[in-house]
């Protein structure tokens, strides 16, 4: 498709592929970038308009909210509730699912989201971003349960996300390639900038917090050691490092030049009573689909991402994602 050209058109576009469409889809890929518009300019005003710092309540994650965090769900709640493409939303900043008001239209998909990823960077003005996966609803049901949301990886409909960046960039992937839409702030519009983006299958470059490396197991150990020896070690090569401790911007320079990306479960996080420290259903779920669909791939170390079965909505898993030749080493490093 033509580059420049704007999401909704773009949408509207792919929707003349899909027989019976009925424009719902692109109306929620549309309700959506209005709530990253929305996000972008208040992450861009910080302080000038008093969004930053943290709010005195703690999400069901036991983490402390920023004020973004909350003003950033709310915003994803305002753009989807009135136009009849949903028929309920999750997020990782509300304990249950959202129910649509009584006598509220209703739509054929549910949605999952992080509203405000990486916020913990919000206060030092470092790279954040929004993640989004849309499943199918339910037919025939206003009410869609819990249950209703715990779906595989595999039956995303669709997944993106929207870095809050130098630019701000949407990503997204339909099931067919990934692509990429920088917003023209001067009339508000995402436009298409990349298209059909491929992951370097080879990479010199990781991300994985370091301080928790005394409580790593043997396999990721093993892994980050080799990178580190580098040329004169086993992989003969030397290895760069990035953490930038905001997801979704690893995940957008991995799409952009490669790289490996890991947060895997520790004797730490285990000790917690945890599988790991990312989300499932709205974090490694929408990331995995994106990072496949650009010819990456995404395992827990022992499973891939998008074939874990849910049990809970806000159940953590171990990521390990990005340029497939190292995926798959580390996989095997596992077995
Ligand atoms: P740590 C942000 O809170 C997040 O969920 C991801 O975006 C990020 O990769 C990770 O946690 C950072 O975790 O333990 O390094 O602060």
């Amino acid at each position: 498709m033509r580059i420049g050209t704007t999401l909704t058109n773009y949408t509207i576009n792919k929707q003349k592929g899909f027989v019976g469409a009925s424009g719902t889809f692109t109306g929620l890929l549309n309700d959506i970038a209005v709530a990253c518009k929305r996000i972008a300019d208040l992450v861009n005003k910080g302080d000038l308009v008093g969004v930053l710092g943290a709010v005195d309540s703690e999400n069901v994650q036991g983490e402390q909210q920023k004020k973004l965090d909350v003003i950033s769900n709310d915003l994803m709640i305002e753009a989807l509730r009135h136009n009849g493409h949903i028929a309920g939303l999750a997020s990782e900043e509300m304990d249950e699912i959202y129910q649509l008001p009584e006598g509220a239209r209703r739509g054929n998909y549910l949605v999952l989201c992080d509203p405000l990823d990486g916020s913990s960077n919000i206060d030092v003005n470092v790279s954040v971003g929004t993640i989004f996966s849309v499943l199918k609803a339910p037919d025939g049901s206003d009410n869609p349960t819990q249950e209703d949301f715990l779906k595989a990886g595999t039956e995303q409909i669709a997944a993106g996300y929207c870095l809050y960046g130098p630019s701000t960039i949407l990503v997204l992937t339909t099931g067919d390639g990934v692509s990429m839409f920088t917003l023209n702030r001067d009339f508000g519009e995402f436009l298409l900038t990349k298209e059909h983006v491929r992951i370097p299958q080879e990479t010199s470059e990781f991300a994985i917090n370091m301080s928790y490396r005394r409580h790593w197991d043997g396999p990721v150990e093993r892994y980050i050691s080799e990178c580190l020896a580098g040329k004169e070690g086993e992989r003969g090569k030397d290895f760069n490092m990035r953490w930038v401790a905001s997801m979704v911007a690893e995940v957008h320079r991995i799409l952009t030049r490669g790289g490996i990306f890991l947060y895997p479960c520790d004797a730490k996080i285990r000790a917690a009573g945890r599988e790991g420290k990312l989300r499932l259903m709205y974090e490694a779920n929408p990331m995995a689909m994106i990072v496949e669909q650009a010819g990456g791939a995404a395992t827990t170390g022992t499973q891939r991402i998008l074939e874990v079965n849910p049990e809970e909505i806000h159940q953590r898993v171990p990521v390990i994602l990005g340029s497939k030749a190292e995926v798959d080493r580390i996989a095997d490093y596992h077995l």
